[in-house]
């Protein structure tokens, strides 16, 4: 009775270990975030980025080579969080911005209004994936692909953070 209690623990130990290993390397952990001036704090991995509308952006490399991005619109990110924003005649958020932060310290903003097809037809996109594929690990999981514009300076790498600001109107 005694050895078939043991060889029970002994097989429920090796099942939960299993399960724990098994699960660390199917769950994505990375994740990015959406905080700042909104109603919802996001805080997504790649699979919840997934369920987005997805939006392709194609782009070309240093080299020339054209890839096709894809990805989510910042806007629509921005849209799920809720954006307090201001009610009334003549307030249209352009006095937001976003402040894009990625892991090795690297910042970019973008205005809302750059983000917005009411005011401008480049995409910008948090992609997630190129060519089809998962982008590499000195790019992603996330990152920032801004259709136009010929540095490629904008396309933050490794993003964690997207933080929604007002302009400070006191400097
Ligand atoms: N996180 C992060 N993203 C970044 C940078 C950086 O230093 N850190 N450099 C930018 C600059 S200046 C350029 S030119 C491009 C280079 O992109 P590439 O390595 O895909 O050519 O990445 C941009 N994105
Ligand atoms: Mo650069």
């Amino acid at each position: 009775m005694r050895t078939y209690k043991i060889a029970a623990l002994f097989f429920f130990v090796l099942l939960s270990a299993s399960s724990i290993c098994h699960g660390q390397t199917n769950v994505k952990r990375a994740v990015v975030t959406i905080t700042g001036q909104v109603h919802k704090t996001l805080v997504l991995n790649e699979l919840e980025l997934n369920t987005f509308r997805q939006t392709q952006v194609l782009r070309r490399d240093k080299e020339g080579h054209k890839h096709r991005y894809s990805g989510v619109l910042l806007l629509d990110l921005l849209q799920k969080a809720e954006i307090n924003s201001v009610h009334g005649p003549g307030s249209k958020n352009l006095n937001r911005y976003i402040l894009v932060e990625a892991s090795d310290g690297y910042q970019v903003i973008f205005t809302l209004a750059e983000l917005d097809e009411n005011y401008s037809s480049n995409r910008i996109i948090l992609a997630n994936s190129r060519d089809g594929e998962a982008l590499p690990a000195n790019e992603g999981p996330f990152r920032v692909i801004v259709q136009d514009g010929k540095k490629p300076a904008r396309c933050i790498r490794q993003v964690t953070n997207i933080a929604v600001r007002i302009v400070d109107s006191k400097f």
